[in-house]
């Protein structure tokens, strides 16, 4: 089935965002992407430049509009097939906040008060606590619940706004009457939050203002080794899987997992009796390996900016299309007059 028909029972339909806040790391691609280009044969895939959200933290102008447009490169570099899924940039489908107010206003105070993101966010912003930053989750419920998405591929850190989503979904549904599908998480258990590499108890963020945290997606293949080289762990010396006690070691065994597909038993048998400095040079290694030919796609697609400025117009059309739907089903009920 195309991707731009409504959803029919035979493929369930998927929806999810990243924001251009920044290049895309590891975490991100490891947490998110990765999953969503294996997705597309088996659902009816949308997936989302969310630009409106990266506007609840201050951007430069001129790098938000480049990091969009990178953002979609990266994307299709990393294998999102435009014939397949629908690949778009949230500000192109107005309708997303056109729900995002009905939400809001059926969203309440303490609910959204009780976001652990808000709270992380406000506190590392303190000087622009601003109500979109406050309202996020009632924007990311819009762009979920206006396709009747029934699954969302994100990382760990976003359940609670998912959970956010199916209590606001739920709330607009017993008021007024059956509207929307109730959304599932989808969270792969490996990868599901890669930890910083510089604090390995925080999750490796783009925004992140030290640069050895995170590795990117286009970092060639001596930083990728040195930032690794460089990784906090522990002082014990034995590469060992013990998320509590060794989280720094543990993030690189779950890294070096999801490149080689060991497991951590295999791991710990390959390096046992060699030092640390071994096991983060292969760990390096095998992510410089698996990042190579996506920044080889990548620089093709961003060469090509014809070629992904139409892939997002169609995006947005076949988006819109959907969207819209959706939105004048959602005035109707909640007594909008419509002429
Ligand atoms: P920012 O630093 O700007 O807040 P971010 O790096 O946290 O951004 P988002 O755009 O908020 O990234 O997230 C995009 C997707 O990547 C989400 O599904 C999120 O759950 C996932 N993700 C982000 N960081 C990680 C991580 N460290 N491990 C696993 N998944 C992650
Ligand atoms: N909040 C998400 C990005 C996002 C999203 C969405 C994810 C915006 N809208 C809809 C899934 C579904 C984040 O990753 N920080």
């Amino acid at each position: 089935m195309s991707a731009n028909e409504t959803n029919t029972e035979a493929k369930k339909r998927i929806l999810s965002g990243i924001q251009p806040t920044g290049t895309f790391t590891l975490g991100n691609y490891i947490g998110a992407i990765r999953n969503w280009a294996k997705l597309q044969d088996d659902f009816e895939c949308l997936y989302m430049i969310a630009d409106l959200h990266a506007l609840t933290v201050r951007q430069v102008p001129a790098e938000l509009r480049a990091h969009t447009r990178e953002a979609a490169a990266m994307l299709l570099a990393a294998g999102i097939n435009p014939a397949e899924s629908i690949l778009f940039v949230q500000s192109h489908v107005p309708a997303h906040t056109q729900l995002n107010w009905i939400l809001c206003c059926n969203s309440q105070f303490g609910e959204l008060s009780r976001m652990t993101q808000f709270k992380d966010k406000s506190a590392k912003h303190p000087d622009n606590v601003n109500g979109g930053l406050f309202t996020y989750p009632a924007l990311m419920a819009a762009d979920i619940l206006i396709y009747n998405a029934d699954l969302v591929p994100v990382g760990q850190d976003q359940t609670q706004h998912l959970e956010l989503s199916r209590t606001v979904a739920n709330r607009f549904n017993n008021l007024y009457s059956p509207t929307f599908h109730m959304p599932e998480g989808y969270i792969t258990k490996e990868g599901a939050k890669i930890m910083s590499l510089v604090d390995p108890t925080k999750k490796m963020s783009k925004s992140d203002p030290n640069v050895n945290s995170f590795i990117l997606m286009n970092d060639d293949k001596d930083t990728i080794i040195r930032k690794f080289k460089r990784a906090v762990t522990d002082s014990d010396g034995i590469v060992r899987y013990d998320a509590a006690e060794k989280p720094g070691i543990s993030n690189l065994m779950c890294i070096y997992n999801i490149f080689t597909g060991k497991d951590m038993e295999a791991i710990e048998k390959e390096f046992a009796g060699k030092g640390y400095s071994d096991f983060k040079l292969a760990v390096g290694e095998a992510v410089a390996d698996a990042l190579a030919p996506i920044q080889g796609e990548y620089a093709r697609y961003l060469a090509d900016k014809k070629y992904v400025d139409e892939v997002l117009k169609d995006g947005a059309e076949k988006a819109s299309y959907l969207a819209n739907r959706m939105m004048s089903k959602v005035y109707k009920k909640v007594g909008l007059l419509q002429i």
